[in-house]
């Protein structure tokens, strides 16, 4: 059942035993908002703790500093930034069937909490988290704001993505009143790279393929290259490597084609202002946005590759 802030900000004062679950593969949006909830219902005199099927990666540790461990048992589950249960990951065996309230902002989302309290025009959950500290009148503090604005910088490609709202900066710019040291956060989320994942994109430039005038750009994650550099990256350096053609100055279409079983490849659209990328993705029975879209198709890379490119040729308007 959908619900609206008022009410999510009721039940969160209703109860006393909290657990607090992020999706699995974990972004600083759903963590931000599970360690600002955490510390708020504490701050509100209530038992919290978070959990999460995978590890928080190093450069986003710094969000869990300030969280009293506490012992107890659970009576509530609120689920945060997890638009199905699947995406709970491992947690969703355990957990899925009992989340009480859902609090998202996904669009295209699956209902399985009792209640969900949703907003699809907020750039990032923990926009919902900053409304419910206010309905509830618990003051945030330094630590609150530093989760908070991470999430809204996660999602929002640090306010320069699309979604990004006046809304978005007038609760950016509230946190920042806490005097968090927001540079130093910008720089762990988006500049700081490890040295595996740099190699990584190295070997990735050196093997991208280009069609059309350089209009075309592919990239190709097989199984075989991923286990190379497995032990030198951690698990979230494999993520995000779906924007790097694009980034490149004259393309048009950005191609990540990442193996997932022998004969089977997910592969990832990018494209320019001009293009649809989720048209291109429909052709193989997938979809998404405009400019991101995805689809899988089965066969050996080549194949796939094979498969593809006439489709990618016609949206840039290149001819055999
Ligand atoms: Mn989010």
């Amino acid at each position: 059942m959908l619900i609206n802030v008022e009410r999510a900000a009721r039940m969160l004062k209703e109860y006393d035993y909290y657990l607090i679950l992020s999706h699995a593969n974990p972004d600083g949006d759903t963590l931000g908002c599970a360690y600002a909830l955490c510390a708020l219902l504490q701050k509100a005199g209530k038992f919290a703790k978070c959990l999460c099927a995978d590890e928080i990666a190093p450069r986003m540790k710094y969000l869990t500093t300030g969280i009293q461990p506490q012992e107890f048992e659970h009576q509530t589950i609120v689920s945060v930034d997890v638009a199905d249960r699947k995406l709970l990951g491992k947690l969703n065996e355990v957990y899925g069937d009992e989340v009480f309230l859902a609090i998202d902002h996904h669009r295209s989302r699956t209902e399985f909490a009792e209640f969900t309290y949703v907003e699809p025009d907020a750039a990032a959950a923990c926009e919902l988290i900053y409304e419910i500290a206010q309905v509830m009148q618990i003051p945030l503090d330094e630590q609150i704001a530093t989760c908070l604005y991470t999430g809204l910088a996660t999602d929002t490609g640090c306010f320069r993505f699309s979604n990004t709202t006046p809304r978005t900066h007038f609760i950016a710019s509230k946190l920042m009143e806490y005097g968090f040291p927001y540079e130093d956060i910008n720089y762990r989320l988006f500049d700081m790279k490890s040295k595996g994942r740099v190699r990584l994109e190295q070997e990735i430039f050196e093997k991208m393929e280009f069609y059309c005038d350089d209009k075309i750009a592919i990239v190709c994650l097989t199984n075989e290259l991923m286990e190379r550099h497995k032990n030198s990256v951690d698990a979230e350096d494999f993520n995000g490597l779906a924007g790097m053609p694009r980034r490149i100055e004259g393309v048009e279409i950005g191609v990540t084609i990442k193996q997932k079983e022998e004969k089977v490849f997910k592969i990832s659209v990018r494209s320019s202002e001009e293009i649809n990328a989720s048209e291109i993705c429909e052709k193989f029975d997938g979809g998404g946005h405009a400019r991101a879209a995805g689809c899988t198709i089965e066969g050996t890379l080549e194949e796939v590759k094979a498969k593809m490119l006439p489709e990618l040729k016609r949206a840039v308007g290149c001819g055999e």
